[in-house]
């Protein structure tokens, strides 16, 4: 059986829609920029060209309905490419990689909110990704609340929301439940921060959980 390989500099931020991941991966950035770290910052689905493409694919709200295998599996063909090309690359190098959202999130997504079998998911983790992140940070907060945040930055940007951005609330429970189940089967490499917070306290937490990750690593 293929085993999974932690990769110590490997970090990676998830949580539900608007929880705050953009803004705490530009902080974890310049943390360890400040430090002289080469940092590589990518997010899923996505980060290269290819997976870019299959991510256009994922959240194009087009009029016919997305099988949950088509969505799981288009997944992680993102994600092989993506690791592949970017992300083992980058590691072997030396660099730290910070991924907006990686496997978590389709054990949350397409597992606890779609109902997508867990085993399925842990054999394609297995075969096709092969690599664990060493860090997770997962910003936990409550759907209404995150809800009204992403409206807000809507209005100001004119974004419309994509097409799992238009699942009902019982869905996005669904997703946090499961972002917190997965947070309890792996307490090591989960660091769960309240995202409910004002910027500045959730950017400070952030910062200390990966500083204290670091001493430990180095
Ligand atoms: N997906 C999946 O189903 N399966 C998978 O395996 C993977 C992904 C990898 C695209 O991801 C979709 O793909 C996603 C899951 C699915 N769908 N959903 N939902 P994405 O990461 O690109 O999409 P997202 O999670 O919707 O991103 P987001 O809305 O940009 O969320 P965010 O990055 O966490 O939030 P943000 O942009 O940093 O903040 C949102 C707004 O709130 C913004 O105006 C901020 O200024 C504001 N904000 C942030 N923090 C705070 C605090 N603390 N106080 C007040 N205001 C704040």
């Amino acid at each position: 059986m293929m085993v999974l390989q932690t990769q110590p500099r490997l970090l990676t931020l998830e949580g539900g829609e608007g929880a705050g991941k953009s803004t705490v991966l530009r902080a974890l950035r310049d943390a360890l920029l400040a430090d002289g770290c080469e940092v590589v910052c990518t997010r899923e689905p996505g980060g290269t060209p290819l997976a870019e493409r299959i991510r256009g694919l994922l959240l194009d709200a087009g009029d016919e309905p997305v099988e949950p295998h088509a969505e799981l599996l288009l997944m992680f063909a993102a994600r092989a490419q993506h690791v592949r090309e970017l992300i083992v690359p980058a590691l072997a190098r030396g660099a730290w990689v910070i991924c907006d959202r990686f496997t978590d999130s389709s054990y949350a997504y397409q597992g606890a909110a779609r109902g997508m079998d867990v085993g399925f998911i842990a054999e394609l983790e297995r075969r096709v990704v092969g690599i664990a992140p060493g860090f997770t940070l997962l910003l936990d907060i409550d759907v209404a609340h995150a809800r009204e945040r992403t409206r807000g930055r809507d209005l100001l940007t004119g974004a419309i929301p994509d097409r799992i951005e238009r699942e009902r609330d019982e869905f996005f429970e669904r997703v946090r439940a499961g972002f917190l189940a997965r947070a309890a089967q792996h307490p090591a490499r989960f660091h769960v921060v309240d995202a409910g917070a004002d910027i500045s306290a959730v950017t400070e937490a952030a910062l200390a959980r990966l500083a204290a990750y670091r001493r430990g690593v180095a």
